[in-house]
């Protein structure tokens, strides 16, 4: 039997609107559909998106990921008088996104301002099947009376992103009294978007169609008789100028020969074939967690799910935004949440998605090239922001400080330069975890050789040492340092990286290698002090300190910078997010355990959490201390950031690299799970709470199953050679066996 996996909304709330829309979006990667109402709210912020289509709404403004027309919308009358949860008595409502088989469904009771009483359940998906198919169904019951419904539906091409309208009408039409198409092209980025519609109805109804201000509708008038469910099933498919399968046709024609396809084919099919497609994911993916909460269990499944919808696997052009495809936070771009927080994931689950992420970062190289360039620098420099060109997309302002009218300038994409060894981080990751040669000698090898010469350009002579001057690091509320922490020690792994697998796959270039060498020789990398702690930059520990715990009780919202000007905070000890502690995540064995403890005690002491990245980061790191309860605290407070009681907390979409931080938590964190050549190690520190921790891994070839409680450790072979355990440090032989379990009392393999 399957496990019930929902996540539920109990009550209509205009305040929670937003939010919901963004927590229940469907998707498939190509496209993400927010889980807006059928019928229109003016809080609502209706949106469906499609990988890699941006457009610039003005000549030097960054790219924005379209908002598409929206095929989702259901306009429905009932005896003349407007649907809507505002109007007449809600006399039940029940919302839940089934993350089992990406369905969402509502029910709704509704008495009419006359007394009459109607149920309606609304269930729509995206397909898992088909990446261009969207289907809904309506169901309408009039419970003591006949009624009259009308139902107006169709392709709304007034949606915008926040009042920039992307596209340009082309054409919309009627097919054969049945088929609607819009084509529409982006204004700047000149990309064709079609969309084509079919409704059908359980009873024959009168049929019209109009277009009229961007809006193609059919309308179905029915008589409804008492009892008796309308059914009302609607078809959309959308196809784009840069898919791959249009197999020599026309955006407009593919939807068309789509449309055909289904023909005979109800939601319910269509529905089942997609579900089968979720079926495959939860086997192959899930984390099982048998906790004294079950809110842990959802947590998890939440992010797993919203993990698999925000990755565009079918196109390895397009990368993961920091909100995935579910609103326009971030104007859909992507970020270092991508290769960091995101890609590990499916690095230890489906490699192949890991390779098509750093893919799309080679596929940018040469523009990246050219932004190193322009700044005065060698090798590659990958913007902070990104979309489908490869070109640097931060907005060059962030708001407005309404009193004094100024704009305060985004230094990210001048300055947070770490981003480079991020992707460098992550292309070494991928090989040791696949050993994928193939990739490494080509694309892999040119990212580590391209970003390790940006470092080498990127240093400057300070006291005879190299030094990295004026960058920002991870924490975006120190700005503007010398010798960040964390951006050192990846600049130094980047570049000796880059070295190693320059000798491995034998590519020959001595100057590279000499300057290389001397690099490394002489960079400068912040060591523990004599309290033990790493100092951040060249400055931090010396700046003055503040009183943080009512900006900490209300982390996420910046509201520092409601008291203090940026450069004021910029001068005090106060951290957005994980800095030091993120490079401790990522390099534990560089470092003692005592010191690791001192400075996760120290920097959290200083840190607000307002970014979305620091929580679970915190999580990993606490819990490898063997702070399991503060660990667990880390990992709830960072599963509320989107599941969490703020009723505005993911207006504008879900946090990406959070959810994926929660899935690293888990398993870097509690399962303490470590590798080392065909070595898997694993010191569990799993919180009181949870009495057993299941879940899959791929590494080298090798499909593992781990399970973790108490007192055992069982390792289940799937597939793929043996390797090496460790469990605490003690090794445990396989003996030719698929399965081991391992009594962590006796530390014995049986
Ligand atoms: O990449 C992050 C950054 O670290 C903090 N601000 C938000 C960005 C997107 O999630």
């Amino acid at each position: 039997m399957t496990r019930e996996r929902i996540l539920r909304e109990q009550h209509f709330d205009l305040n929670f609107i937003k939010k919901y829309e963004s927590l229940m979006a469907q998707g498939n990667g190509y496209l993400g559909l927010r889980a807006s109402h059928e019928e229109a709210y003016t809080e609502q912020t209706r949106g469906m998106y499609t990988a890699g289509i941006y457009n610039r709404p003005m000549e030097g403004e960054s790219a924005d990921l379209v908002n598409f027309p929206d095929v989702a919308g259901f306009r429905i009358k009932i005896d003349g008088t407007l649907f809507s949860l505002l109007a007449g008595e809600v006399r039940s409502y029940e919302r839940e996104l089934d993350l089992s088989t990406g369905e969402l469904r509502r029910e709704i009771l509704w008495r009419k301002s006359d007394g009459a009483e109607f149920r309606f359940l609304f269930r729509r998906f995206v397909s898992k099947d088909d990446l261009h198919l969207v289907a809904s169904e309506v169901r309408v019951t009039s419970l003591d009376r006949e009624a009259r419904i009308e139902v107006v539906t169709g392709i709304d091409a007034q949606q915008t992103n926040h009042g920039s309208q992307h596209l340009i009408e082309k054409e919309v039409r009627v097919l054969d009294e049945d088929v609607m198409l819009g084509t529409y092209r982006t204004s700047q980025s000149g990309h064709t978007a079609a969309l084509a519609a079919t409704v059908a109805g359980s009873a024959a109804g009168k049929e019209s169609f109009a277009a009229k201000n961007r809006q193609l509708v059919m309308s179905v008038k029915v008589e409804a008789a008492a009892g008796e469910p309308y059914v009302f099933e609607k078809k959309a498919v959308v196809y784009t100028s840069l898919d791959r399968d249009l197999d020599g046709r026309t955006p407009e024609a593919a939807c068309l020969d789509a449309l055909a396809g289904y023909a005979g084919k109800d939601y319910g099919t269509l529905l089942r074939n997609s579900a089968a497609k979720w079926t495959a994911f939860w086997r192959d993916k899930e984390v099982l967690i048998s906790s004294a909460d079950p809110f842990d269990q959802l947590a998890l499944d939440f992010a797993l799910y919203h993990l698999e919808i925000m990755t565009p696997a079918h196109d390895e052009r397009f990368g993961v935004g920091a909100k995935g495809l579910t609103g326009e936070g971030y104007k859909g771009h992507v970020f270092w949440d991508a290769e960091m927080f995101i890609l590990p994931f499916h690095l230890l689950t489906e490699p192949r998605k890991a390779r098509q992420l750093l893919r799309y970062r080679y596929l940018k190289l040469e523009q990246a090239q050219e932004k190193a360039a322009r700044n005065g620098y060698e090798g590659a420099l990958f913007p902070w922001e990104s979309a489908l060109t490869g070109e640097e997309e931060t907005p060059e302002f962030a708001a407005i400080n309404i009193r004094t009218g100024d704009r305060q300038r985004i230094s990210s994409a001048v300055a947070e330069h770490h981003i480079v060894a991020d992707i460098a981080f992550a292309t070494v990751q991928y090989y040791l975890h696949t050993g994928d040669e193939e990739f490494m000698k080509t694309e892999g090898l040119a990212l580590l050789m391209e970003t390790g010469r940006f470092w080498m350009s990127r240093a400057s002579e300070r006291d005879g040492r190299l030094v990295l001057e004026d960058v920002i690091g991870p924490d975006e509320y120190t700005e503007h340092v010398d010798n960040n922490a964390f951006t050192n020690y990846m600049a130094r792994y980047n570049v000796e990286q880059a070295l190693r697998y320059m000798e491995q796959f034998g590519a020959e270039d001595e100057a590279y290698r000499d300057r290389a060498e001397a690099f490394l020789e002489r960079l400068y990398l912040p060591v523990p002090d004599a309290a033990g702690l790493i100092p951040q930059d060249d400055t931090f520990l010396s700046l003055p300190e503040i009183d943080l715990s009512a900006y900490k009780e209300n982390q996420g919202s910046q509201g520092i910078l409601l008291d203090y000007s940026r450069q004021e905070v910029n001068r005090m000890q106060i951290l957005k997010q994980a800095d030091v502690v993120m490079l401790l995540y990522l390099f534990p064995d560089q470092f003692p355990l005592e010191v690791i403890a001192e400075n996760l005690a120290y920097y959290e002491a200083r840190t607000i959490h307002d970014s979305s990245l620091s929580k679970a980061v915190h999580a990993i790191v606490a819990a490898r201390c063997g702070e399991e309860e503060l660990a667990y605290r880390f990992f709830r407070e960072a599963c509320l950031i989107d599941l969490g009681p703020k009723p505005d907390s993911s207006d504008e979409g879900i946090h990406g690299a959070s959810l994926g931080a929660l899935w690293l938590a888990t398993v870097f964190g509690f399962a303490n799970v470590s590798f080392e050549g065909d070595c898997i190690r694993l010191d569990p520190k799993l919180p009181k709470e949870w009495s057993e921790l299941t879940f899959p891994l791929r590494y080298r070839g090798r499909h593992l199953e781990i399970s973790i409680s108490r007192s055992r450790i069982r390792i289940i072979r799937h597939s793929g050679p043996e390797l090496h355990v460790k469990v605490s440090g003690s090794e445990a032989e396989w003996n030719g066996r698929t399965e081991i379990s391992i009594d962590l009392f006796r530390k014995k393999a049986e």
